[in-house]
């Protein structure tokens, strides 16, 4: 196991678009496993693989408060049911740290994705996993909380992270 280095923005290599794990093999299971170290390390509730610069459609969440309910999510999609239906939530993340804000999301989403084996699951998620697992699928297209703030907003957190 190994605690991996999380990149922070604006680090060019978090806007890159993750691929499809289409192997899964023990190396699968070996990133998972040290994500999920990095994750816990870090305090994070979650963690896409972007932002330990592995572009692949990897996520690993954990959102109990005993810190021992480890998921996996490969190749995670989601369709929205009802874009009226919104949820607004304090975010953080770890790779813009001591940043948080209010981000709206739709909360009525329909979630599909693989497991380490390769085994299909879906679910209709509810609360804060429906607003963690959009957060990480945005990673794993590139995209990060910032640019849902206004470019004013992102251009002071940037000046900041550059000091
Ligand atoms: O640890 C994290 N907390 C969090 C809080 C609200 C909404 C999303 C998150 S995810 C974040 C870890 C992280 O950066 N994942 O990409
Ligand atoms: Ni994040």
């Amino acid at each position: 196991m190994a605690i991996l280095k999380v990149l922070t923005f604006p680090d060019p290599r978090l806007r890159k678009v993750a691929v499809p794990v289409t192997k899964f093999d023990k190396s699968l299971e070996t990133i998972a496993s040290n994500m999920l170290e990095t994750m816990y390390a870090e305090d994070g509730i979650g963690l896409a693989a972007t932002q330990v610069n592995i572009h692949e459609r990897i996520i690993v969440m954990d959102l109990s408060e005993e810190r021992n309910d480890p998921k996996v999510f490969i190749n995670p999609e989601f369709k929205i049911l009802n874009d009226k239906s919104l949820l607004s939530f304090t975010e953080g993340c770890l790779s813009v740290p001591g940043i948080t804000e209010e981000i709206t999301r739709p909360d009525n989403i329909y979630l599909t994705w693989q497991d380490l084996k390769g085994v299909s699951h879906e679910a209709e998620p509810s609360g804060l996993l429906t607003i963690c697992i959009q957060h990480e699928i945005d990673h794993l297209e590139g995209k990060l909380m910032v640019d849902y703030l206004s470019p004013l907003k992102r251009d002071r957190i940037r000046k900041k992270a550059s000091k």
